[in-house]
């Protein structure tokens, strides 16, 4: 209507990765391949609901007992407990002296959010470091929160590795205070890890500089396919007696998504602290959204308590990071079938979710023009994404692309 008080409403882009699934659903074509967004499929291309999480919420609905109340403003006191452990590991000594304080939240992304305003209210450095490039709603996240975003040197796109020297430099060159978001395990998206050795590192320069950590672990056991092992950059910092902040998302590793369940940490020197902090996150929470869903959380804590779905859990995670890997092996030597100009030994190399394929916009709009496949801008593939059956069609693809479209 012409005289809407909305008028000059200006139409928004699409969200650069959850766009692409828009796009991709749009999408008339028989051999359409979503390779977008990070969400695990089957080997028949169908989302997964772990069977552990069936099960718990099985047990769940049959007990009579539950009730649909309002959770408190930080969420589920255990599912809360066991999250910490989780990332912190069970016999942690932080948690153990009560100076690590947990609150539920909305996923990851509301982890990062309530993390973010909790700093701009009360932490003296406004300033947050995040590795260039790093996951796209980072810089919106954070700058929504209040903080002011700086980048630091992550990747280097000649070797596709890890800029090491160029990170060491931008963060012994941040203010000293300033907070620093790391990713925990499988970096989004170049799924380029420091070794354990450039963490001890990267730990030692932040703490001679007092950088404040601020760890995103969206995908613990997706890296390495353990649990403890892809926590290991976490506990390193809590280990050392220092402050430091986690969002940990149950998004991928339990297949949790669209339920929305996830845990921000924040390590304290004290148990004094820790419980002044919390009650500050109180009030950053009740006016954002109240408190946390129930039914996740009820899920995660479910699992987490129980010894036997614990483990159970541990083996269907391990199965989706084995196929992931087994994916990235598959696409790898159909390349080298097809004699693909260049090296491709990245795609082998990297950990996680994703390979950042170093393909370029154009090679992307290609690929999705010529053969429906759909993935992010900055040639990030999400590997969860492909199986056996769509490889071929994958690496004709992205042979024809780098022959042709360049
Ligand atoms: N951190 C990282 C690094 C990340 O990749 C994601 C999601 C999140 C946090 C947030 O996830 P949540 O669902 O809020 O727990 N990444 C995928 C999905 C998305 O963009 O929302 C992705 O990169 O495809």
């Amino acid at each position: 209507m012409a005289d809407s008080v909305f008028n000059h409403v200006v139409r928004a882009p699409e969200d650069p990765i959850l766009g692409v699934t828009v796009a991709y659903n749009k999408d008339t074509s028989p051999n359409k391949l979503n390779l977008g967004v990070g969400a695990y499929r089957t080997e028949e291309g169908k989302p997964l609901v772990l069977s552990v999480v069936r099960q718990a919420e099985q047990s769940l609905v049959n007990d009579p007992s539950r009730v649909k109340e309002y959770l408190p403003i930080i969420g589920l006191a255990e599912f809360n407990k066991l999250s910490a452990k989780l990332i912190c590991g069970a016999d942690s000594p932080a948690i153990q002296e009560n100076r690590v304080t947990t609150v539920q939240c909305l996923s990851g992304t509301g982890s990062l959010r309530v993390g973010g305003e909790f700093l701009a209210r009360h932490y003296h450095e406004r300033t947050i470091y995040i590795p260039q490039p790093t996951w796209g709603n980072h810089p919106k996240v954070f700058t929504l929160a209040g903080l002011s975003v700086k980048y630091y040197r992550y990747y280097d796109p000649g070797t596709r590795g890890l800029d090491f020297q160029g990170l060491l430099e931008d963060l012994g060159s941040a203010p000293s205070g300033a907070v620093v978001l790391l990713h925990a395990c499988a970096h989004n998206p170049t799924g380029v890890d420091p070794t354990v050795e450039q963490w001890e590192q990267i730990r030692q320069l932040m703490r001679s500089k007092q950088l404040l950590p601020f760890f995103d672990s969206a995908y613990q056991g997706f890296a390495s396919g353990s649990l403890d092992a892809d926590a290991q950059s976490v506990r390193m910092f809590v280990a050392d007696g220092g402050e430091c902040l986690v969002a940990q998302s149950y998004a991928k590793n339990m297949g949790l998504y669209g339920e929305r369940v996830g845990a921000l940490s924040i390590v304290c020197k004290t148990s004094d602290v820790a419980g002044k902090v919390e009650s500050q996150l109180k009030l950053v929470i009740r006016p954002m959204y109240s408190n946390p869903p129930l039914h996740g959380a009820s899920i995660v804590a479910t699992i987490l308590r129980d010894k036997d779905m614990y483990n159970e859990w541990t083996i269907e995670l391990k199965a989706m990071a084995d196929r992931i890997i087994s994916m990235r092996h598959q696409l790898f030597e159909a390349l080298k079938t097809r004699g693909t100009p260049g090296d491709w030994s990245h795609i082998i190399k990297q950990i996680g979710m994703f390979t950042f394929t170093g393909l370029n916009s154009e090679q992307v709009a290609f690929m999705r023009q010529e053969y429906h496949i759909y993935m992010t801008s900055d040639g990030r593939i999400s590997m969860a994404g492909l199986s056996s059956r769509t490889v071929p069609h994958l690496a004709d693809a992205i042979h024809a692309a780098v022959t042709r479209a360049s």
